[in-house]
């Protein structure tokens, strides 16, 4: 029995005009509670230092650039990687990135694993970025993912943690069924992600009540037919006038929700995940080796799957 218990820590809203230190004092709040439970690993949801800010269009990069970190750790973040390592306990953090690649400024939506010793063990950018690049007045709130960071071009890579294989997502990439089989083609066992999203999407509302749903069926569906935890972390509550879903939860290998959160605040859930139970479902139904036949899937990966139809 390889056996981490893990803490899902759900945040309420952030205000906008919320100082990261509020934010940073509440999941050091959440964390503390965690490590009472006996959580060696406590996942934070997606951009949880701030506002979900790209519900907003601006055209001033200065006021984009506000929201975002330049370091990591900060003055804002020191005080939680500092009581994290003291009380011996992992995380996962959400945060908006800023940083320069080859003489070029970046901007990231990114997440970070850190160990019990306080240090960055893995930094993932998000993958799929959703939503659009350009003003769209007509939604009641808006979506700029696509204006305000780059797209990650990492692969679903875990690292060995925590006493078993983790990778890392963000949100919207928990929607796509190729990041699960991916990461566990590459030998995870459980994935982490944390998520702001809200009841109402703008392109089809007729949609809204179905987020909840949503939610969970691409998280089961991606730990039963991979044969890993995940753990799904929201951001939620009424946000600035935005209503964001929780429904924070943690998922066993066989797909079953273990740990739910049944509130719309600041929440923590926990429960004991064993690495080893991932072989109930990799070493039998899902046993890639025995049935998987990726021969007959040429198009999952292809860039223009019309070019390969026979
Ligand atoms: N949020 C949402 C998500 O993927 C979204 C965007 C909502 C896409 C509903 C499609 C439907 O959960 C983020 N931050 O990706």
């Amino acid at each position: 029995m390889r056996e981490l218990v893990v803490g899902a820590a759900q945040l309420g809203p952030i205000a906008r005009d919320e100082p990261r230190e509020s934010a940073v004092g509440r999941m050091i709040a959440l964390l503390e509670d965690a490590a009472a439970r006996g959580c060696r690993l406590v996942v934070f949801p997606e951009l949880a230092l701030t506002t979900f800010f790209p519900r907003w269009y601006t055209e001033d990069q200065a006021e984009i650039d506000a929201w975002f970190e330049t370091d990591m750790p900060n003055a804002a973040t020191r005080p939680l990687f500092e009581r994290a390592k003291s009380l011996g306990v992992g995380f996962y953090l959400g945060y908006a990135e800023l940083t320069i690649e080859d003489g070029r400024t970046r901007h990231y939506n990114t997440a970070i694993l850190v160990n019990a010793g306080g240090r960055i063990i893995k930094r993932y950018r998000k993958v799929h970025l959703p939503g659009h690049a350009e003003n769209e007045p007509w939604r009641a709130f808006q979506h700029l993912e696509k204006r305000y960071f780059e797209p990650g071009e990492s692969f679903f890579e875990p690292v060995n943690a925590f006493g078993g294989e983790i990778a890392l997502a963000i949100c919207n990439d928990r929607r796509w069924p190729e990041i699960y089989r991916e990461a566990a083609l590459r030998g995870a066992e459980m994935v982490l992600l944390g998520y702001n999203t809200p009841v109402h999407y703008p392109p089809a509302p007729e949609h809204d009540h179905l987020q909840g749903f949503h939610n969970h069926l691409v998280m089961q569906a991606g730990a039963y037919q991979n044969g890993m935890w995940v753990v799904g972390v929201a951001k939620a509550g009424r946000e600035e006038g935005c209503d964001l879903i929780g429904e924070s939860c943690i998922i066993a290998p066989t797909g079953e929700i273990v740990a739910l959160c049944s509130t719309l605040g600041d929440e923590l859930i926990t429960a004991p995940c064993d690495f080893d139970r991932c072989a109930e479902i990799r070493s039998n139904v899902f046993n890639f080796a025995l049935h998987r036949r990726p021969q007959l899937y040429p198009l999952l990966s292809a860039d223009d799957p019309s070019s390969l139809q026979g």
